[in-house]
């Protein structure tokens, strides 16, 4: 059984033994990419030590010498305020090279879970997405609860190793209406298709749906509100390899796509609106919903609602897994695929004259470091020195991949070890915590970081 938002022939990870490999790996593994340490991209200004400062804070201080250190107070304060305040303003500068991840394990016993999101109530639950077409609940309180809160598995196609119900986002006003959305591939005839949940009475309507039945491989299935309280889905390019009909450069099908739609009303026959500023509205040979094109298998996206911009983890097909970080300005960027895969020239007849693409802001090599991106979150939990990064792994390597942007505009990289073994989504909870879920040993983690003690 292969990766889930992938099917790489030379991954034959077994359930089992990669779990006794992880549970070592993990503690003992400092994988550090010195090539980009980023610790030479860090402004000379916040490598201050806190000890030293506090040493020199605390020294006592003789009554006629005052004066002077006064001066000298003030001058270093005249000297650093404005290397300061730009600090203040830019992203936080985590340490990444200092760092590395832990994981509480905290439910076993998931049938392939793929998806993870926080029920935005003030309960502290998880809604934990299992492929055949049920959502588990995890309460902090009670632990994994036996009963599914939903059960759609009559509905859903979970055939082969990537077809399933994939993707889950509560309503923002989820609290009073109960109300979620599911992205799954559905039974008869193999439609991606994007449902909203009423747990009211358990009605299931379906609000758009695409064909998909040409292959099952690449389905897409990421759901997630953005900041500007629009919906935002990811479709694969339709699946098989090199994306036969080039779907993903074809703004007529919603193929190798994310969509970006408002569901909180109708507009006409249809039972959402599409956003009057999407990118595409108005234009001829384009559908209107569409936000980006030219994705593979946009596996896993998300919003770090701080900043409001948009992470990508694009699963590569044999070359390069991408990460594309995108600004709400960047709406009807070009992604690429299948002119290129990652940053390599791929299929050069399909690239596009007179439209510019936009390239990844991090990849790794597919065969060698991995076999499928698993894009995650930007950390915005209690651990202060990892916040401000974006967290994202790999199916069959595990490895953590920590990226950050600098002041400069260009992008710092780290790996923080590895995780536990078969990744396949990352959760966000209310409080910025992270998550994951691991597929077929179906385990639900918390991720922690720890600072590296030894060299
Ligand atoms: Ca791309």
């Amino acid at each position: 059984m292969g990766a889930l938002p992938h099917t790489p022939s030379a991954c034959t990870c077994q359930a089992g033994n990669v779990i006794a490999l992880t549970q070592s790996a993990f503690r003992t593994t400092r994988a550090i990419d010195t090539r980009t340490s980023i610790a030479t991209r860090i402004p000379i200004a916040t490598r201050i030590s806190p000890r030293t400062s506090g040493v020199l804070m605390t020294h006592r201080h003789s009554t006629h010498r005052r004066p002077l250190r006064l001066l000298v107070l003030a001058f270093c304060a005249a000297l650093f305020a404005p290397l300061m305040a730009v600090q203040a303003d830019a992203h936080p500068r985590p340490r990444l090279d200092a760092l590395t991840t832990t994981t509480t394990q905290l439910a076993s016993g998931l049938q392939r879970p793929v998806a993870i999101a926080a029920a935005n109530d003030g309960s502290g639950r998880l809604f934990v997405v299992e492929k055949a077409g049920r959502v588990r609940v995890y309460d902090p309180a009670e632990g994994l609860l036996p009963d599914p809160l939903i059960d759609i598995t009559d509905k859903v196609d979970a055939d082969d190793n990537e077809r399933g119900l994939l993707g889950i986002v509560p309503a923002p006003d989820f609290a009073q209406s109960q109300v979620l959305y599911l992205a799954y591939t559905s039974l008869p005839d193999a439609r991606v298709t994007l449902a909203r949940y009423r747990l009211t009475d358990n009605s299931l309507e379906v609000l758009l749906d695409q064909d998909h039945s040409a292959a099952s491989n690449h389905n897409g299935g990421q759901l997630a509100f953005g900041p500007d309280g629009y919906l935002y889905w990811s479709l694969g390019d339709g699946g098989s390899a090199d994306d036969p009909p080039n779907n993903a450069q074809n703004k007529n099908v919603l193929l190798g796509k994310i969509l970006r739609l408002d569901v909180s009303k109708t507009c006409g026959s249809l039972p959402y609106c599409v956003p009057p500023d999407n990118p595409f509205v108005g234009q001829a040979d384009a559908r209107p919903e569409i936000w980006l094109y030219g994705l593979r298998n946009p596996w896993r996206f998300s919003f770090d609602h701080a900043d409001k911009t948009l992470w990508i983890g694009d699963v590569g097909q044999g070359q390069e897994e991408e990460i594309d970080h995108l600004t709400p300005q960047q709406g009807g960027a070009n992604m690429g695929w299948s002119c290129r895969e990652g940053t390599l020239e791929h299929i050069p007849e399909r690239c596009p004259t007179d439209t510019p693409l936009t390239d990844p802001i991090f990849t790794y090599k597919t065969s060698d470091q991995g076999c499928a991106v698993i894009g995650g979150y930007v950390y915005h939990g209690a651990y202060a020195a990892a916040r401000g990064t974006y967290i994202a792994s790999d199916y069959c390597s595990s490895t953590v991949w920590a990226l950050h942007k600098n002041a400069d505009g260009s992008y710092a990289n780290s790996t923080l070890g590895t995780l536990p073994t078969q990744i396949t989504a990352f959760g966000e909870g209310t409080d910025g915590e992270l998550y994951m879920v691991n597929d077929l040993p179906g385990r639900l983690y918390k991720i922690g970081f720890q600072e590296s003690t030894t060299e």
